[in-house]
């Protein structure tokens, strides 16, 4: 039997990668979600099935900083995740990449301007997985926090701080091909549905191409 290409879903504690993975599924009730905190330092990735569902679902913590954690069991995550991917990018067919817009504008000045030497941890995820030319989607999750004008600032500083990764974020369109050194991004909210038919449409989409 053929197995079905995966999704990943990727993102920092927190961000919705469980609400996101819930919309997605044909039988929500039957999902119960990740545990937020997991036992030791085992990575757990188990992909989420259901018959109804063309894909799997893989949903993985981020690079970044996630709650509750010290700066070992974190680097210790980081190195699982990284031999996870270089091991299985070939089951991906796509890769969500989930941010919470609320924290964009915290975690980058904390890079940028306290601690210029850090690296953003997800544009060096961004261009991790580029490398195994997964496509990508960045989603711009909790945009229903807020507000048009804080939008604006917020995205302007996303964008151009990935500018300075040579990463070229550009607020996706149904044109067909996609420019190299381009990644979409989707403004998005999983608690009011906010482009949720337009994500999954991206999805089927990403997956027929694939096939
Ligand atoms: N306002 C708002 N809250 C959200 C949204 N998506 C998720 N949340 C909330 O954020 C919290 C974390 O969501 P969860 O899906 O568990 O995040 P995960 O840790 O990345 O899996 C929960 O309380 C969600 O209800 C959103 O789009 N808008
Ligand atoms: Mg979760």
């Amino acid at each position: 039997m053929k197995v079905k290409p995966s999704l990943l879903i990727m993102g920092n504690s927190n961000v919705g990668k469980s609400s996101i993975t819930r919309l997605l599924l044909p039988n929500p009730k039957k999902f119960k979600g990740r545990a937020g905190k997991q036992p030791g330092s085992t990575l757990l990735i188990k992909a989420i099935e259901f018959p109804q569902m063309p894909y799997k679902i893989v949903d993985l913590p981020g690079f970044g900083y996630m709650k509750d954690s010290s700066r070992r069991r974190e680097e210790h995550i980081k190195k699982q995740i990284v031999i996870h991917i270089e091991k299985h990018h070939d089951e991906y067919f796509f890769g969500l990449i989930v941010l919470n817009s609320l924290r964009i504008e915290d975690e980058l000045k904390k890079y940028f301007m306290e601690d210029k030497t850090a690296i953003p941890l997800t544009f060096e995820l961004i261009k991790f997985l580029k490398e195994f030319e997964i496509p990508l989607l960045v989603i711009l999750n909790k945009i229903d926090k807020i507000s048009v004008f804080d939008k604006k600032r917020i995205f302007s500083l996303l964008i151009n701080s990935a500018k300075a990764y040579e990463i070229n974020l550009v607020q996706i369109t149904d044109k067909k091909d996609r420019v190299y050194n381009e990644i979409p991004y989707l403004e998005f909210s999983a608690t009011k549905k906010t482009n949720l038919d337009r994500l999954k449409r991206i999805i089927n989409t990403t997956l027929q191409r694939k096939g």
